[in-house]
């Protein structure tokens, strides 16, 4: 065997000696290319030296490892096959990306995975020519596969087009439960674009993937007659004469008078997309020589892989949901509050609720873990719904729901509500029905990058007429505005950060009322919305006496409370923050009130700021230490109170909103 010999002591595994020369491949991987001189059994040792990294770095750092560990032969097998980034590969959601990163030349950003600094947790533009798309929300991969393959064609460098690049869409059994997954395979057959899709099946989601299509590969990954017939054949046919690679593909053909009776494949082929498979997607040659004939296909095809999630981690492997996120537990600082979570407390008032009302229902997309709804899951089981990875689908259900009597609860990230937008404007908002949103992780989230805040929420909702939003400043909150907002009849939400609480005052307000948290002498009112009203608490403490000139309102519910909006107009100026865009959220809305206010009773119109994230995609960075630069912390709040009271300019802001878009 032929290994190779490229090691320097920084590169060393844990289990070697230091300072003795040993054998290991990763550290002379630094391209794709790298990869081609190596033998199936050298790969099978890299494979390995894989899994040991990325195990000995995401248990240090956090981030996706489950459904890493469980690509590593798939991606060696697409760099060899192909000629990345002139071929081009769209990994969708982009998690199951750290392999890829590994080989074309980013070992060294894992130390700082997800950090400023380090390597972001999905694919990234400014990372490598290697990554194409970053969006991080699931569903979207074969969509611009139709886009970048019609490119192509166009300018004659496609595949069999005048060209020699091919278009490879890598998409999980979980993503492929998103409508813009089916929607791009609808337009791809029907438009006969040539892209390779390669259908990595693990069977999971978070959780078990909720689809009738996943349970039917399931079947077929399980269904021994076929199996074995499909293997016999396979080795079979190499050894007839006049029968080689051509027949590989015919194999399929072949054996498909079994797998129709089990296989979904009759869903993909009448859809017009060709179907190979199922392949295991543990056996790098087997993995080349299919998507090598799959590569010759003028149209879209898929490959069905199966693979095993958190394959070689035996922790991840028996774990419940594969270890898909490898949780650090949470840095836990003094100033702390040592009580439960927003979503732990969102998770047991739900099932106390729930119990004394047998109209409440929950609707999760794929994520009953982390929204909280397991408990309720449990409890409750014919009430809750996984409808897997659609949250449009989910919106417009819990719309019929609601419609036919029930209370549906739909448990979301904040970042994936604006996928169902549209769906909660006209399908919920127009016909004022009372759905209950409850978005977590919302605010600024940090280590997943741009794509993964909550900055949006309150800006969208806001925008729809009817709707009431919630925010809690404490986790004693959470319990009283989700019976408010039960009670209601009209569409409303709940948003809370992922962040853990900070003490406050220990009080809770009621209803529809802002409350007020400490009186002021009429200089400065500070209207602050969710988890900034404790930071602003603690920001009038770090004034000492200059905190008698400031009343604090812990703002609760939106659109504001008017006796709130009447009692700011009454000071000479007004402050407002929230962990949101600081355009078209609360502070607009509340100095926006605050004016018409002025001018119905004909009062002086206050000196106002609002304070909140700029427009600007926000890299990956700890949570706290994005607060902390865009002057959202205490210290950061506590500035800006200054600034105001003795009429200073606002300060520049360290992070430059985003340039102007050009228009040609
Ligand atoms: C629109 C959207 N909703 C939810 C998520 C959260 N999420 C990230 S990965 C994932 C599961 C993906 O499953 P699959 O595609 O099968 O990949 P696997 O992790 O199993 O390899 C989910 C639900 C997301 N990224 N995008």
């Amino acid at each position: 065997m032929k290994l190779r010999l490229l090691v320097t002591l920084r590169d060393l595994r844990a289990d070697n000696v230091p300072g003795r020369l040993v054998v290991v491949i990763l550290p002379s991987i630094e391209t794709p290319a790298d990869l081609q001189a190596l033998s199936y059994e050298e790969l099978k040792i890299l494979s390995q030296e894989i899994r040991d990294f990325i195990i000995s770095t995401v248990t240090k750092t956090g981030g996706h490892l489950g459904s890493n560990l469980g690509v590593v032969e798939l991606t060696l097998a697409l760099h060899r096959v192909f000629e990345s980034p002139k071929d081009i590969l769209l990994w969708d959601t982009g998690h199951q990306a750290y392999v890829h990163k590994l080989i074309t030349g980013r070992r060294y950003g894992f130390k700082n995975l997800r950090e400023r600094g380090g390597l972001s947790g999905y694919p990234n533009r400014s990372e490598s020519q290697h990554d194409w798309i970053e969006s991080s929300h699931a569903s979207t991969a074969l969509s611009y596969a139709h886009g970048l393959s019609v490119a192509l064609e166009q300018r004659k460098e496609l595949i069999g087009h005048g060209g020699k690049r091919h278009v490879v869409a890598i998409v999980g059994d979980g993503s492929l439960t998103g409508g813009m997954a089916y929607e791009a395979l609808n337009n791809l057959g029907h438009s006969n674009q040539r892209v390779v899709i390669v259908l990595n099946d693990n069977g999971r989601s978070y959780a078990p993937t909720i689809s009738k299509l996943s349970e039917s590969l399931t079947t077929l990954r399980l269904n021994r007659t076929y199996l074995t017939l499909r293997d016999r054949i396979r080795r079979l046919v190499p050894r007839l004469p006049r029968v080689g690679k051509a027949a590989y593909l015919g194999i399929d053909g072949f054996t498909s008078v079994v797998r129709e009776m089990v296989t979904p494949h009759t869903f993909f082929e009448n859809l017009g997309v060709r179907y190979v498979g199922p392949i295991d997607g543990h056996n790098i040659e087997a993995l080349e020589n299919v998507l090598r004939s799959a590569a010759e296909w003028d149209g879209p095809i898929v490959v069905h892989t199966l693979t095993q999630k958190g394959r070689g981690y035996e922790p991840a492997v028996s774990d419940d949901l594969k270890m898909h996120d490898y949780k650090l537990p949470p840095r836990l600082n003094d100033d702390m509050a040592k009580g439960v979570t927003f979503n732990q407390a969102f998770s047991n008032a739900l099932v106390a609720m729930a119990s004394e009302d047998d109209r409440i229902v929950a609707i999760t997309a794929a994520m009953a873990g982390p929204t909280g709804l397991l408990n309720f899951q449990s409890r409750f089981p014919t009430r809750f719904f996984d409808v897997g990875i659609a949250e449009q689908h989910a919106v417009t259900a819990a719309a019929g729901m609601a419609m036919g009597g029930l209370k549906p609860v739909v448990a979301i990230y904040s970042t994936f509500f604006s996928r169902a937008f549209d769906q909660a404007h006209l399908d919920v908002g127009l016909l004022n029905l009372p759905v209950v949103f409850v978005f977590d992780r919302a605010g600024i989230t940090g280590d997943d990058g741009p794509s993964h805040h909550g900055l949006l929420d309150i800006a969208l909702c806001m925008a729809i007429p009817n709707m009431t939003v919630f925010a809690p400043s404490s986790a004693e909150e959470v319990p009283v505005m989700l019976e408010s907002a039960l009670s209601m009849s009209s569409p409303t939400a709940l948003r809370f950060p992922k962040t853990l609480p900070q003490p406050f005052d220990g009080n809770v307000g009621e209803g529809l009322n802002a409350r007020e948290v400490v009186r002021g002498d009429g200089s400065l009112c500070v209207l602050a919305v969710g988890k900034m009203a404790p930071a602003a608490y603690k920001a009038l403490e770090l004034l000492g006496d200059e905190a008698r000139q400031i009343t604090l309102y812990d703002v609760r519910v939106l659109p504001p409370d008017p006796k709130m909006i009447d009692d700011a107009l009454t000071h000479e100026r007004i402050i407002t923050i929230e962990d949101a865009t600081r355009h078209g959220g609360a502070g607009t809305l509340m100095v926006s009130a605050v004016r018409s206010r002025a001018q119905e009773l004909e009062r002086p119109f206050p000196t106002t700021r609002i304070l909140g994230v700029p427009r600007v995609y926000l890299e990956h960075h700890r949570p706290d230490a994005l607060l902390a630069e865009l002057g959202l912390d205490a210290e950061g709040l506590a500035g800006a109170f200054t600034r105001l009271l003795s009429n200073q300019p606002e300060f520049a802001r360290h992070i430059p909103e985003s340039p102007r878009p050009n228009y040609f």
